[in-house]
C-alpha cells in the first residue's frame, strides 16, 4: 500500500505539505505538537493526530495511540503530557522535575504530567481501526486497546465523577485543553497564585506574550498542580479547589463511549454497556450542563458557593459548549437551538474565520489570545464532524474549505485571528496538518 495516497481534489499540494508537517514532527513513537513550543507527547493532540496520520499510515497512527496508552497510570488516567526524555528537562515548563510522576515502561521509568486532557481517543482508535480494518484486527489493534480504553473511560466516571451526577470533572483549566478560556475566569479567582520566583515559564521563548495565558493565570496553573501532586494525584485525599464540569470534554466522552461500543462490538464482546454508558452521559449532559435560554452548553463550576440560590452553571460563552454537537441522538430542538448559536452573532459561522473559540460579543473576547477568540483547527474539525452528522450540508462544507484554505495560507498555525484570519501562536503545528489531512480525505 503507498505510504502517502493522492488527495481526491483540488487539494493536491495541501495534502503533500501537510503530510511533510506531520511527519516532520514524528519523534520516533509518537508525534509532538510542535517541535519547538511543545516537543513532547500531548494526549489529546496524539488522538486528532491519529486521526490525520492513518491517511499516510494506519498503521503508525496506531503506534501513536499505543505510545499513549503505554504511559497510562494503574488508576485509568491518561496523562496529558508523555515526557521525551531525549529532550533537555528544561525545554518545557512544567516538565518531569516539577511533576515528579511516571509509570514504569519497558525501557524504564517514563516520565509523565499527573493531570489528564479530553478523551478524544476511542473516537480515534475507531477511526484508525475503519481505514484498514483487516490489517487492524490482524495485528490485534483493537484487542490491546480496548480494556485500556475502557479503564480511561472508568477513571473519568470514576473518581473523577466528583459531582456524583454521571459527568466527569476537571481539575485544571489545563484538563480542558482550553487552558485559558474566559470560563475559568471565575471559578480560578478564587486560587492563590504561585509565588513567581518558584518557576520560571518557557513557553514565552518561542510564542509572543500577547497570544498566550498571562503570568498571573500560570501562578494559578502552578498552585492547582502542586496541591494535587502534594496529594499524590489522589482524587480522594486532594481538595480540588478548582472542580468544573465541561461540555467540550463530556462531550466527547459521550462521543468516544459510542466509539467504544463499537471498538467492543468489532472485537466479539458485548457493546451493550457502553451504549447505555453513553446514553447515560449524554442525558447528564443535558441536564446538568445545557442551557436552552442561549442554545448552548454552559460549564458547570462545582465549587461555587450557590449561597444567593443561583445555580453554578458558568456565564460565559466559551465554543466548548457547542462540541456536544459531535454526540449522536441529540433532540432535535437541542440540535437546532446549538445549529442557531452557531450562526448567530455570538459565533458567526460563515462570516467570521473558522469557529472562535469564545463569543465574539462576550467582555473577555480578544482575537489573538490564545484561548479568549482565536479560531483553533481541532475545534473547527470536531465542529465539522457534527454539523455533517445531522445534516447541515451547506455548513459542513463552507467549514471545510474554511478550514482548509486558513491551514494553508498560515502555514498550519495554531490558531488564527477569527476576525482577520492571521495566523497566531507557533507554525507547523500537528493538529492543523492532521485534522486538513483528514478533511481532505
Ligand atoms: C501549553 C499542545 C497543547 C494542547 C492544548 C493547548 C496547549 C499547553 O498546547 O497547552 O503549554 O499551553 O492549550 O490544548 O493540547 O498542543
Amino acid at each position: 500500500k503507498p505510504w502517502i495516497a493522492a488527495a481526491p481534489d483540488s487539494w493536491g499540494r495541501l495534502h503533500r505539505v501537510a503530510a511533510w508537517v506531520l511527519l516532520g514532527n514524528w519523534a520516533g513513537g509518537s508525534t509532538v505538537p510542535s517541535r519547538t513550543l511543545y516537543p513532547h507527547q500531548w494526549s489529546w493532540d496524539s488522538a486528532f493526530i491519529a486521526i490525520g496520520l492513518r491517511h499516510l499510515s494506519p498503521r503508525r497512527a496506531g503506534r501513536e495511540l499505543e505510545t499513549l496508552f503505554a504511559a497510562q497510570w494503574a488508576d485509568g488516567r491518561v496523562p496529558h503530557i508523555v515526557f521525551n526524555d531525549s529532550v533537555p528537562a528544561d525545554a518545557y515548563f512544567p516538565g518531569p522535575d516539577f511533576w515528579q510522576a511516571g509509570v514504569p515502561g519497558e525501557a524504564g521509568l517514563i516520565n509523565t504530567s499527573g493531570i489528564i486532557q479530553p478523551p478524544v481517543h476511542a473516537l480515534a482508535a475507531w477511526e484508525v481501526h475503519r481505514t484498514d480494518p483487516n490489517d487492524s484486527l490482524d495485528r490485534g489493534f483493537l484487542h490491546r486497546l480496548y480494556p485500556r480504553l475502557a479503564a480511561w473511560h472508568d477513571y473519568l466516571l470514576g473518581p473523577r465523577d466528583l459531582g456524583g451526577s454521571g459527568l466527569a470533572s476537571i481539575v485544571h483549566p489545563w484538563e480542558s485543553g482550553m487552558d485559558n478560556s474566559p470560563c475559568w475566569d471565575s471559578p480560578l479567582a478564587r486560587i492563590a497564585p504561585a509565588d513567581p520566583g518558584s518557576y520560571e515559564r518557557r513557553d514565552l521563548t518561542h510564542s509572543d506574550a500577547a497570544d498566550r495565558p498571562t503570568d498571573l493565570d500560570y501562578g494559578r496553573y502552578v498552585r492547582l498542580c502542586t496541591d494535587y501532586r502534594d496529594h499524590d494525584y489522589d482524587d480522594a485525599r486532594t481538595e480540588h479547589a478548582f472542580a468544573v464540569e465541561d461540555p467540550c470534554l463530556n462531550g466527547l466522552l459521550a462521543a468516544s463511549e459510542y466509539a467504544l461500543a463499537d471498538i467492543a462490538a468489532a472485537i466479539g464482546k458485548d457493546p451493550g454497556f457502553h451504549r447505555a454508558r453513553a446514553q447515560a452521559i449524554t442525558a447528564a449532559l443535558l441536564e446538568r450542563l445545557y442551557d436552552p435560554e442561549s442554545g448552548l452548553f454552559r460549564c458547570r463550576d462545582l465549587r461555587a458557593d450557590g449561597a444567593d440560590g443561583s445555580d453554578a452553571l458558568i456565564g460565559e460563552g466559551s465554543v466548548a459548549g457547542l462540541v456536544p454537537l459531535i454526540v449522536a441522538d441529540l433532540p432535535e430542538p437541542v440540535v437546532r437551538s446549538l445549529l442557531d448559536t452557531l450562526r448567530g452573532d455570538n459565533f458567526a459561522l460563515g462570516r467570521v474565520h473558522m469557529v472562535p473559540s469564545y463569543d465574539l460579543t462576550g467582555s473577555a473576547f480578544d482575537p489573538a489570545r490564545y484561548w479568549r477568540g482565536p479560531s483553533w483547527f481541532n475545534v473547527g474539525w470536531l465542529l465539522h464532524r457534527g454539523l455533517r452528522s445531522y445534516g447541515a450540508t451547506l455548513d459542513a462544507k463552507r467549514l471545510r474549505e474554511d478550514l482548509l484554505e486558513a491551514a494553508g495560507r498560515t502555514g498550519f498555525a495554531e490558531y488564527v485571528d477569527p476576525h482577520t484570519g492571521d495566523g497566531r501562536g507557533i507554525r507547523s503545528f500537528s493538529w492543523t496538518a492532521a485534522t486538513a489531512l483528514d478533511l481532505i480525505a
